[in-house]
């Protein structure tokens, strides 16, 4: 009994342990891709650099500096533009983020060839890097209702096949 309350604590604490210290100064690129990619700050600054704008949850518009997705795609070897096409278009990128939180995008949403929208993987909002909490990296997607899926503290980037 008291080995099994041991190893239940021990769990616990290396569990919460484990949760307070998802390592965010990275952004792993994985799954369906030809160039799994670990991103960090100094990687995202040396890449083609976006500014968008995007509202947040009390309607008040922002400005966000990242790169695209699209750009992070190219650079990873993920099937962008004509290739994004048949089978593929049941690929989505899953992102997670260190507390745990996910959302999913469909390539397609992510795609020029279908539309204009840019989201973008922040690191910068009004000229500074991200507040602590919300980065060091944040999906930002303009054009949403809803900031929903403008995750933060983003981990990962996951390429998976629905099938
Ligand atoms: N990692 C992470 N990102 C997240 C969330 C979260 O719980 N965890 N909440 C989302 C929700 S529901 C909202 S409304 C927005 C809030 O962002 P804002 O403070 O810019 O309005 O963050 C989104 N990003
Ligand atoms: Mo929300």
């Amino acid at each position: 009994m008291k080995l099994i309350f041991s190893l239940l604590l021990c769990l616990t604490v290396s569990v919460s342990l484990f949760a307070q210290t998802a390592d965010t100064s990275a952004v792993k690129v994985t799954g369906e891709v030809l160039h799994p990619l670990t991103l960090k700050a100094s990687d995202l600054m040396a890449m083609p650099r976006t500014t968008v704008s995007a509202r947040d949850k009390q309607g008040v518009p922002h400005e966000y500096t990242g790169v695209a997705l699209s750009e992070i795609f190219s650079q990873a070897g993920v099937t962008t533009g004509p290739q994004l096409r048949g089978k593929n278009l049941a690929k989505y990128l899953l992102v997670t983020c260190a507390d745990g939180y996910q959302v999913v995008f469909s390539l397609a949403e992510l795609d020029s060839a279908f539309t204009d929208r840019v989201v973008i993987l922040a690191d910068h909002t009004e000229g500074k890097p991200l507040p602590a909490g919300m980065g060091p990296f944040r999906v930002i997607v303009p054009g949403e209702k809803k900031p929903a899926r403008s995750a933060f503290q983003v981990v990962a980037l996951e390429v998976r096949f629905a099938k």
